[in-house]
This record gives C-alpha cells, structure tokens and sequence, in this order.
C-alpha cells in the first residue's frame, strides 16, 4: 500500500494522506540553520547543535510522535470554523486535497476546507540562519471570504536537555519582546549568551501571544486554542512558563482571489563587540536583524531565495546522474539517496525521529563511513571534515568513539576503545584522494587530540591508525575487538556479571583479549588502501601490502569456519560466528568485509562466504545480520544479545552491513544476486508495502526488523545510518562500476540479468564524462571522444572538457 507517489521531474515525494504509519520527515537547511519537518508539519529548528541551540520545541515520545510543529491556523470568521491546513494539530477537521511535498531541503503542505485552500511552503535559504513559511491563501468560494491565520510555535530555551527535564527553573526563564509586530524570544539573554530567536510576519498584525497558557487557554490543547476559536489573539506577553510565538492576521478574500502571506523564524546573535548601555540591560541587537526580517517577508525574496535552494541542489545532484533500466535506482542513485547522504554529513547521527538531538556527537567511525557517499558533492567541505576528525585522534593512532559538533573535541564520556575506528580514518581519506586528487592533504599538519603543538602531516595519522591495529594483537594474531568493533553490541570482553551492570564497562574492556575477525578484514581493506595512498605520496606502499597479506594470512588460518568467515574470539578464546556454536553461528560482518578487502578472493573462499549468507542470511526484505538469532541475554556477548531476536543487531536487518554484500558479490562478479540485494533494500522499490515497511520510501532505514521478529519487513530509525553513503557507494561504484581511483575514473559495471548498459554523467576533477555502457558482460575497452583505449580506465582529462565516453561491455 502506497500513501504517495513520487514526482521525479520535481525530485519531489508526494504524499496524498496525512495518516502515515509514521511521521515521515524530511529537513530543512543545508549549512547551520537546520529543522525537521513531518508531514504534518511536526517537528523542530535549531542552529548548528541540536542539543544547545534549540529554537523550538519538540516534545518526546509524544502520541502523536510528531509534535510540537510549525503549525498555522485558518479560521473562517464568519462561522468560526477553524483547521490547520496540515492537518495536525487538528485532526477531526476533515480536510479535501491533502498534499505533503517533501522536497530537497523544503517541505510544502496543502490542503483545503470549505472552498479555502492554504498552502505552506517551508524552507530555510542557502546563507541565512532563518526559515521562512510561505503561506498561500486561496478562495476557491464564488462569494467573498473573511479569515483568521494563525501561526504558532513553540520556544525552545536554547537547551533541549534542560529544557526538557529543568521545570523548577525553566518556569520562571522565559523571556519574550514584542517589537513592530517581531516577537522575540530573549531567554538566556540576561546571562549574556548573546543569541536571540525571532518570528516575524509579512502582513499587519490583528494580533499576537507569545503566552502558551493565554494562546491556548486553560486545559486546551494546539487541536483547539482558544484564541483561534475565538478568533482574536491576547496580545499576551509570557513572563515564564512556556513562551511562544503566535501571529494573528486578518485576511478578505474576493473569491478566486490568492494572498500570500509570509512568516519569518530565525537565529540572531549580537555582534561580538556589542556595547551595552547601561551595563547588564538586555538589549537585543533588533536593529542588527531587522533588514534581515524585513527582506525575507518580501515575496520577490522569497521566491528567489526559493530559486536559489533548487539551484543548489540540481548543482550537487548533476555530479552523479544515471539512466538505467531501473526507475527506482535512477530515483534513488539521482535524488534520494545522494540528498539522504548530503543530510547525514549535516546531521551526523543527531537529529531526526529516532535520534533526539540531545544524546550522540559525532562518530569518528560514522563520520569517515558518511564521507563516502558525499565527498563528490562537497569536496572542500569533506576536506574539512577529515581535518576535523583526524585532529581528535590520540598520538597512540586510537580514536574518540565521538567528538561534540561545536567544539571539535573528542568526547571523554565515552573514550577510546572501539578498536575499529581508526581504520575509517584511512578509508575517508582514501575516498576523498581518488575523488579530488588533493595529495596536498596529506602533508597537512594536524594535531593529536587538538592539542597545539603536536601537529604531524595527515599522512602520519594514517600510519597511526594502521600500526594502532597491528600494536593490538589477539592470541590467534587478529586484531583486539576491544569494547567492539562495527557492531558496537558485541560486547567480547565481559565477564562481569554483577546485577545491575549488564553490559561491559570500560574497565574490563581494556587489557580484554577478545578478537575481531571483521577488524581483520578490515585491516587488510585498509592497508592496501594505504599502500596507494603512501604510493602517491612519493613513498613506497610495499610495507603495507605485505602486512595487508599477512593480516589476510591470518584471517584465512583462524577466521575461516569452513564455509564462511567467523566473527570473532571472545574473552574466554571461544569463537563466535561459527558452526561451532548454538546461535549465532553466522555473521554478515566479515563475509562483507573480509571480501571488500580481497581475502578469498583467488582461492575461492569469498564465493564460499557469499553462498553462505544467500542461503542462511537473505530475506526478502533484505539480509539479517546473523543466525540464528539469540534467544536469551547473554553475558559473555553483552548488548547484542539485549535485543530481542530479530531486531537490530541481534539478527535484525542491519541495513548498513548489505551493501558490503552487494559489493562483495559485484567483486566476485555476481552482478544478478548484487542487484537483488540492492532491490531488497532500495526504499523507491518498497514503496508499494508501505504499510509493512511504515518508515519513508524515500530514504534508507538504520534496520529493518528480521524473520525473528513477529514485525519481519518494519524499518526503524530512519536517515541518519551509514546505510546511506554505502548503499550509494554499491551501486554507483560497484553495480553500475563508476569507480573513482587515484589514477582516473573506472568504469567496470557488473549488471544484472537482461541489462544491455546504461547511460551516466559522472563530474569527476572538474571534467564532464559522458558515459554509456553497452552490452552485459565485463568492460574489455573504451572509446573516449572517438579513439580507443583498452581496458576499463578513463584517464583523466582536461578540467571544464565534455568527454564522451562509450564503454563496451
Ligand atoms: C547502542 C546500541 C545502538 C548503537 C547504534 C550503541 O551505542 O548501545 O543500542 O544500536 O549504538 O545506534
Ligand atoms: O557501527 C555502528 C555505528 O557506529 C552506530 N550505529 C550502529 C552501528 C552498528 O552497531
């Protein structure tokens, strides 16, 4: 079952019933201002950090999980009937034509009630720390209309976590100003922080509340406020309690007639050298932010502000463009899935539906994995990003499992000793060499855990981050898993079972001897990275190779179980992931990785691994993580064996871990079973069970629940997973085999069944490719602007050159 459709030519998904099985969201700003955006207009704003810069409010868990939102009332004033055109927050007003447009970084809701047509269009400008609410009213009645609007949002204090849990104090903080028709939210401001919100409208006011308690009046809720109802507002000025932002305006409408009505809600701070007279007074810098409010009211500005957003995305998206057999991996390859993954380098893992905004920083594993799927987009800004990254990592090559967004630090709450996370930092900046050919990087000074004074060159990090591997060695010589690797829920090294601490604790997770064999491969996989990296930095990648052979050796003596990869060693030396055990015999982890890396690839025991997985791991709606599921908690495993079967990373469908397959079928040249993989997952292709799927079509899902659970086919934890730059990364690179490499771009496809080629336009280093691929099989030569080159490598061209490329295959 479908609750929309989407409309490609606007890069738009459409949804034509509000009643989703969840809210289905989407987010608004590309750069520092940034909010989320159900298709109910639930949802919140902040600037840059979710956690310390909330404007509004959103109240968690709530029923419906949506609330509180951007909401906007149209009252009739002749009978008093009132409804907001999204439908929520007042659902028992039946509304016809109902639209919910999600777009690129917008969001516009339509709907109509008797006769009277609003539409909200809800964007926030590229370079503005603003959104701005587009309302268009329209009489579709033949007799004249008079009407209410009013909008409505909630003020967060600035600090969600206190904000949601500090009421002694918060009560009594709110502070507001009302100036020319602006409110501002000033709280916090007599301590000096310094930033203010606004809520600005276009049209002269009737009225305005920034009172909750006066807006809504007593025992109501935003389904019936009482100003609303009553059509007039209080001009009520919130001395604590919950401040708000309402405008009221009145409108006359001849029929046919369309007004258009703007809202402003932005982020303002004083200048830095602001003087205040006298001391301590608590002057907002108005003047400061008026000429900004003023213009963005203005509909020319609007709408070129508006032009100006879709401009910048049709500009990122035409890096990648492709036209294959497949609707629904043109959709995702050329909208959806690049956007899901330029939203995940903004966001990181810390706002959406299922993440709060207040909890996670940045992961060094999350965020190195995320570069993958956007350093083509945003080159410099993924530059940056590795420097930023990097610049937490210990002089020991270990890594923060997180670092905080605003200040750039390795977050000490959580600490080192996830023993994967170093070798991300390789695979970054390996993806961003072979996208940009920037070797300047390399030699970039760098500091250890941003401490002045102990910059070294990048390059010195990377070998950090591999020696840090090979320094921590197990018993059978594969990596110490330490607290865990990848699967974060494989706990290896507990033996504690003291009551009331289920999980390891740090202490006994360091000096732990328990192995990774996914950490293995990984190694392998990033070692040879490193030996093209080192190459191309004048050095000699040989001391790489050899250790990525002998780390593969390794991994082939102790880490094979005879028909695939096994997991791992716990703390006891038992393994896991093996025939050997009762559940969990099989892991999807390191038949990925270990393949990715190239470990059984001559000797067929990649092959192995993959019939492996089709036949105990693949479902319909994907692969589970491992078989069989754990039934019971088990110490020695720690949190994996937490969840119940079927869910997460106990045998859920762990959404990340499929392209790995994808790939590793691709390498072994296995392009049917690749592209079915990538069909089972791909969101476009599961749109027409969206009521068993329930999360957004247009997006990728952390996890899908697996055949344990009775849920089997439901996602969960929607946008923010490294499933969004891997799931790119198989099919552009692998499946359609647009590969960048430090020497050019690849084209080495490996199609599904009944493909005879495909067509793609790859920006690559400045220079337009113009790609068409013909026939079925592997690439054996080229033709480049009519001359022939054997093999499967364009070399690179001109910066600015068209390039024509035809690959037969
Ligand atoms: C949590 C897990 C979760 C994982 C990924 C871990 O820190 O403990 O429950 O699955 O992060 O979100
Ligand atoms: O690998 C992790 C990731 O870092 C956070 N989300 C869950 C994954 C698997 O545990």
């Amino acid at each position: 079952m479908r609750y929309g459709h989407f409309d490609d030519d606007q890069r738009e998904y459409v949804i034509d019933r509000p009643d989703t099985p969840l809210p289905w969201i989407n987010y608004l700003g590309t750069d520092a201002y940034f909010g989320i955006i159900s298709n109910t207009a639930g949802g919140y704003s902040f600037y840059r950090d979710a956690k310390l810069r909330r404007l509004t409010r959103y109240r968690y868990n709530n029923a419906p999980l949506d609330v509180g939102g951007r909401y906007v009332y149209v009252r009739d004033d002749e009978t008093g009937d009132y409804w907001s055109p999204s439908w929520q927050p007042t659902p028992e007003r039946e509304l016809t034509g109902y639209e919910c447009r999600h777009g690129l970084s917008y969001t516009k809701i339509a709907s109509s009630r008797g006769g009277i047509r609003a539409e909200t269009l809800y964007f926030a400008p590229l370079g503005e720390t603003l959104e701005v609410w587009r309302v268009r009213v329209t009489n579709d009645r033949d007799t004249a209309a008079a009407l209410s609007l009013f909008s409505s949002v909630e003020f967060c204090l600035w600090d969600a976590q206190d904000d949601a849990t500090n009421f002694q104090r918060n009560y009594s903080i709110g502070q507001v100003e009302v100036a020319d028709g602006v409110i501002y939210h000033k709280t916090e401001y007599r301590e000096r922080r310094d930033h203010f919100a606004y809520f600005a409208c276009s049209e002269e006011l009737a009225g305005f509340d920034t009172s909750r308690d006066a807006f809504l009046g007593a025992y109501r809720g935003y389904d019936r406020p009482a100003a609303v109802e009553n059509g007039v507002a209080g001009d009520s000025i919130a001395h604590g309690w919950q401040p708000i932002g309402s405008h009221h305006v009145r409108l006359a409408l001849a029929p046919g007639e369309t007004r258009e009505v703007n809202f402003v809600l932005g982020y303002a701070e004083n200048p830095k050298d602001a003087k205040f007279d006298p001391p301590g007074s608590q002057t907002l810098n108005k003047t400061g932010v008026r000429p900004v409010i003023e213009r963005w009211l203005r509909p020319e500005t609007v709408e070129q502000g508006f032009a100006g957003l879709r401009a910048y995305w049709d500009d990122l998206l035409e890096k990648i463009q492709v036209r294959t057999p497949d609707g629904d991996t043109d959709r995702m390859v050329n909208v959806w899935n690049a956007y899901q993954c330029l939203v995940t380098f903004n966001m990181s893992r810390s706002a959406s539906l299922y993440e709060s905004g207040i909890g996670r920083g940045m992961g060094f594993r999350d965020s190195n994995q995320d570069l993958l799927g956007f350093v083509h987009m945003v080159p410099e800004r993924a530059r940056q990003r590795i420097l930023d990254i990097a610049a937490t990592q210990k002089e020991t090559g270990g890594a923060y499992h997180q670092y905080q967004p605003l200040t750039k630090r390795g977050n000490n709450d959580i600490g080192e000793g996830f023993n994967d996370d170093p070798l991300w930092l390789v695979l970054g900046v390996g993806a961003y060499l072979k996208e940009t050919g920037d070797t300047a990087i390399l030699d970039q000074p760098v500091p250890f855990d941003n401490a002045p004074g102990s910059e070294v060159p990048l390059v010195e990090h990377l070998r950090r981050s591999l020696r840090y591997t090979l320094d921590r060695l197990g018993p059978h010589g594969l990596p110490l898993i330490g607290r865990a690797d990848w699967n974060d829920c494989l706990n290896l090294n507990c033996f504690s079972d003291t009551p009331g601490e289920p999980f390891q604790t740090t202490e006994n997770a360091h000096g732990g001897v328990a192995e990774s064999v996914f950490i293995g491969g990984l190694f392998v996989l990033a070692a040879k990275e490193m030996a093209g990296i080192a190459a191309l930095h004048g050095g000699d990648g040989e001391k790489y190779r050899v250790a990525a052979e002998k780390m593969a050796g390794t991994v082939a003596e102790h880490g094979w179980d005879g028909a695939w990869f096994r997991r791992a060693y716990d703390f006891h030396g038992n393994v896991i992931g093996s025939g050997e055990n009762d559940e969990g015999q099989i892991f999807i982890e390191p038949q990925g990785i270990c393949v990715l890396g190239g470990v059984g690839l001559d000797d067929g025991l990649a092959v192995k691994a993959l019939d492996s997985v089709a036949e105990r791991l693949a479902t319909p709606h994907g692969i589970v993580l491992q078989q069989p599921a754990y039934s019971g908690y088990r110490i020695e495993l720690g949190e994996i064996s937490s969840y119940p079967p079927g869910y997460k990373e106990n045998a859920g469908i762990f959404c990340h871990t499929n392209p790995w397959i994808m790939i590793a079928e691709a390498m072994t040249g296995n392009g049917d079973r690749a592209f079915d993989y990538y069909r089972r997952l791909n969101p476009s292709a599961r749109e027409a069970i969206s009521e068993v799927h329930r999360c957004e079509p247009y997006v990728y899902a952390q996890m899908i629940a697996g055949k344990d659970a009775p849920t089997h086919g439901e996602a969960k934890n929607s946008w923010l997973s490294g499933t969004a730059a891997w799931n790119f990364v198989a099919i552009t690179q692998w499946i359609l085999g647009i590969r960048p490499e430090f020497t050019g771009l690849r084209v080495d496809p490996v199609l599904p069944e009944g493909w005879t080629g495909f067509e793609a336009t790859r920006r690559f280093r400045g220079t337009t490719y113009q790609i068409r691929v013909v026939g079925a099989g592997r690439v054996t030569h080229l033709e480049i602007d009519g001359a022939r080159v054997e093999g499967n490598v364009i070399p690179l061209a001109e910066p600015g050159a068209v390039v024509r490329v035809t690959a037969f295959a």
